[in-house]
């Protein structure tokens, strides 16, 4: 059919382009440039913006298509009420996929706000403030999003605080601890690196804009060792994989160090510069208990390999070298019982060789320090002294929810029982751990659960109140990064689907039918965008709003070099510890987690699982959409082990079997495969609905916490496995 050339060029004209941000928890943090037909109103575009440095114009195989999840018909589009008589889980509406809306009944904003209102007063006023829990992490990494009117709405009830644990916490206190701020490597500069670790970080799955640069350093010649115990993508892509045992990983990181300090390879004028304590780290790190030897027997890597990696990466960056050594260290390391003192441990690695002082060099876990937004401009903590507790509220530990719900208050210290859960973006019952405990209490009829979402997950499914939620295309946001160091905004693309409202303004309302009479409930996006950015400090000083809103993404403002360059850490001024230096004290000392090989010779349960992210989706998010299932069908429903394992336990490919311990139970369907070590299985996340039993890997987690910072420790997890009784789907 031929054209009309006036007709399409009307089209065009029709259609305008919006600068937005990928809000999802992913340390791209991509520019993200939607394409909007004026005269629908729709979205009929995504793409990656060709301008921002570090999105270069692509995106993700999960937000490439992203118009598939915001116009999927399966949008939770209105308020919904449970319907009465009708229990709570599955089982309300059948547990069939697509029924879920059967359960409830649908309502008006105004009833809906005026029922939470009603409801989270009365309870308040029986059995206290802080028997509400908020609870939430990061469906969006937006500032407003993220933390604020929501903080400012629970700070003045006097609910209890949420410790935000369940990812990063024990990593993020420890690279503090050493470092004394979250910061590492600019991510485009690991093109000019010689040597690229990559420390339980599945870069490709999990990280993908960071890969053109290593593969840019890897045409100059540069090597890519992946250390991690599952064989990921980026395993497979890389010069070299080291499958460790889980949980090993501060063993190897002093087994390193024991190499370079009796060869003495460390950087001598740069550790006096730069560091304290490094005498006695010396002491330690030489003790027999690290060396090549007896590391290799804790962590299963052969003590020449540690040797040969020790040498490389201290080699790197120096004369004749093909560029510095860089760690892209990621949380993968520290979700296991000493994972704190474990990434503590990998983190001073570049302070022992000097690598900062490169481009290129050095260590990236998180860049999410670089951005000083005004946050208690956003969430004004001292909004608690103004509520009925009139002091700080009790905490609780989100990566302790099964506890927190089902305990009469015995292990939540200091305060009354839980009576009222509101939950906006998480999916507790499919992500947190130990998860027959979290639905057990999210099934308490004397529990009050509002869920704030944009679709049915499996959290909802637990609701008493369901409020509809935007995605990132239909609100307006300020973002920061935990992978690189610009500042974006984000534009509103398309009006709200439905009557989806945003976090700022569902919480801002409820604050007002609640009664609080202060100011900053009326705030909205603008002002607080202002707000955000309104901050003394240098390296966001004079970005505004309307800058941002004109070019989308602007640069931290980050000290340079005589040559231009940004060397986080190459000089003392960098660090923001006490000491004003890189801190080698307290010296991290190595143990294996009680739930590891290592001691499970005690327990009945011998192997140690994995229950991993899926490369295509983020979290829980996506589960749902067809496309992303078909993306990541090689996995679904799988457990997969190792062939000594399965011989063992006469099992084969394709055969029902029943993953459990003390915690729980699954089904799966096995695959023996060479992804895992012996002694190691693993399988990946999905939403329970999804899943055979209706519970996922999650069933089999604890809640026991890392050793610093009150972590999750979903990689410490020992599990057996029997071949199944029944065939499954
Ligand atoms: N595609 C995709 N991208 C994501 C996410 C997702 O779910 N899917 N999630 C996002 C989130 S929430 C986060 S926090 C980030 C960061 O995500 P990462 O920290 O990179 O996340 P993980 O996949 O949990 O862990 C990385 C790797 O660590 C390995 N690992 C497990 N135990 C150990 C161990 O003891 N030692 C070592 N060396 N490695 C171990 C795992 O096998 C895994 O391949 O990624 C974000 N990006
Ligand atoms: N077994 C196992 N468990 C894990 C992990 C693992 O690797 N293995 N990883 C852990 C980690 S690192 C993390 S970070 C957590 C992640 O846990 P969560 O933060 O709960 O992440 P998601 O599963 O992505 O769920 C986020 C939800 O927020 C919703 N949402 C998105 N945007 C908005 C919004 O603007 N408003 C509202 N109200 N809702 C919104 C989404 O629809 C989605 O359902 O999971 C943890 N759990
Ligand atoms: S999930 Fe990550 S990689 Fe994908 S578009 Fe969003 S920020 Fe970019
Ligand atoms: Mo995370």
């Amino acid at each position: 059919m031929e054209t009309n050339p006036t007709e399409t060029a009307a089209r065009l004209d029709a259609t305008k382009v919006v600068h937005a941000v990928c809000s999802h928890d992913c340390p791209d943090s991509c520019g993200v440039l939607v394409t909007v037909d004026q005269l629908t109103g729709r979205a009929v575009k995504v793409q990656g913006d060709p301008s921002h440095p570090v999105t270069r114009g692509f995106l993700c195989g999960k937000v490439a298509k992203y118009l598939e999840r915001v116009y999927s018909p399966d949008r939770l589009l209105y308020p919904m009420r449970r319907k009465k008589g009708v229990p709570k889980g599955p089982a309300g509406y059948g547990g069939v996929r697509g029924r879920e809306a059967d359960a409830f009944e649908r309502i008006s904003w105004d009833e809906a706000l005026g029922e939470i209102a009603a409801r989270l007063t009365k309870i308040s006023a029986e059995f206290g403030p802080e028997s509400v829990l908020p609870y939430s992490y990061a469906g969006t990494i937006g500032q407003l999003g993220y933390g604020s009117m929501d903080r400012r709405f629970f700070h003045r009830m006097g609910a209890s605080q949420l410790a935000r644990t369940i990812c990063a916490e024990a990593g993020g206190v420890a690279l503090k601890s050493v470092y004394g701020v979250k910061l590492g490597t600019v991510p485009q500069d690991f093109a000019h690196a010689g040597l690229v670790i990559a420390w339980g970080a599945n870069i490709h799955g999990n990280n993908v804009h960071l890969w053109p640069f290593i593969e840019e350093a890897r045409r100059r010649g540069a090597r890519l060792v992946v250390i991690d115990p599952y064989k990921t993508r980026t395993a497979a892509l890389a010069d070299e994989h080291l499958a460790i045992n889980p949980g090993t990983d501060a063993a190897l990181a002093l087994g390193l160090m024991h190499v370079i300090l009796s060869m003495g390879l460390e950087d001598r004028e740069y550790i006096a510069a730069c560091t304290t304590g490094f005498e006695e780290l010396k002491a330690h790190a030489l003790r027999p208990e690290y060396s090549p030897e007896s590391v290799a027997k804790a962590t299963a890597i052969e003590a020449g390999t540690i040797v040969r990696l020790a040498r490389a990466y201290a080699a790197a960056g120096r004369k004749n070298s093909v560029g510095p050594a860089v760690i892209r260290l990621n949380y993968g390391i520290q979700r296991s019982e000493n994972g704190g003192t474990a990434a503590r441990a990998v983190c001073m690695l570049p302070l022992l060789t000097g690598a900062w002082k490169y481009r290129g060099g050095g260590l990236q876990l998180s860049t999410s320090g670089s951005f000083k937004f005004n946050e208690d401009a956003l969430q004004m903590p001292e909004l608690m002294l103004a509520s009925p507790l009139g002091r700080a509220a009790r905490v609780v530990n989100m990566s302790q929810l099964g506890q927190a719900l089902t305990s009469l208050g015995g292990d939540i210290k200091d305060g009354p029982r839980v009576k009222a859960l509101f939950v906006y973006n998480s999916n507790p019952a499919a992500v947190a751990p130990n998860q027959n405990d979290v639905l057990h209490g999210m099934l308490r009829e004397d529990l009050f659960t509002v869920v704030h979402e944009q679709f049915f997950t499996d959290t909802t499914d637990y609701a008493d109140v369901l409020l509809p939620a935007p995605t990132f295309l239909e609100v307006k946001d300020v973002q920061g990064a935990y992978g690189h160091l610009f500042v974006q905004v984000n534009n509103r693309a398309i009006a709200p689907l439905g009557e989806a409202r945003s976090n700022v303004a569902m919480f801002g309302e409820l604050g007002r039918r609640m009664g609080f009479g202060e100011a900053c409930f009326d705030d909205r996006e603008d002002a607080m965008i202002d707000q955000a950015l309104d901050t003394a400090d240098p390296w966001l000083a004079g970005i505004t709003r309307e800058q941002l809103e004109r070019v989308g993404h602007i640069p931290l403002q980050m000290p340079v070099n005589a040559n231009g360059e940004v060397l986080p850490f190459s000089t003392a001024e960098w660090f923001r510890t006490p000491s004003g230096r890189g801190e080698l004290t307290p010296v991290p000392v190595f143990a294996a987690p009680t739930e590891s090989r290592a001691n499970a010779a005690k327990g009945a349960y011998p192997l140690e699982f994995l229950p991993r992210k899926a490369d295509n989706y983020m979290n829980s998010t996506f589960a749902n959409i067809p496309l992303h299932q078909r993306m990541e069908a090689r996995t679904a429903g799988v457990l997969e082990m190792h062939a000594t394992d399965a011989a063992s336990r006469k099992i084969s490919t394709g055969d029902a079997v029943e993953v459990f311990n003390g915690r729980g139970s699954i089904t799966l369907r096995a695959l023996v495969n060479a992804q895992v070590s012996a002694g190691v299985v693993a399988a990946r996340l999905d939403w329970n609905k999804l899943s055979a039993d209706g519970v996922n890997v999650n069933a089999l987690t604890s809640e026991t916490l890392t050793d610093i910072g009150g972590g999750a420790t979903f990689y410490s997890t020992l599990v057996e496995v029997r071949k199944g009784q029944a065939e499954i789907r």
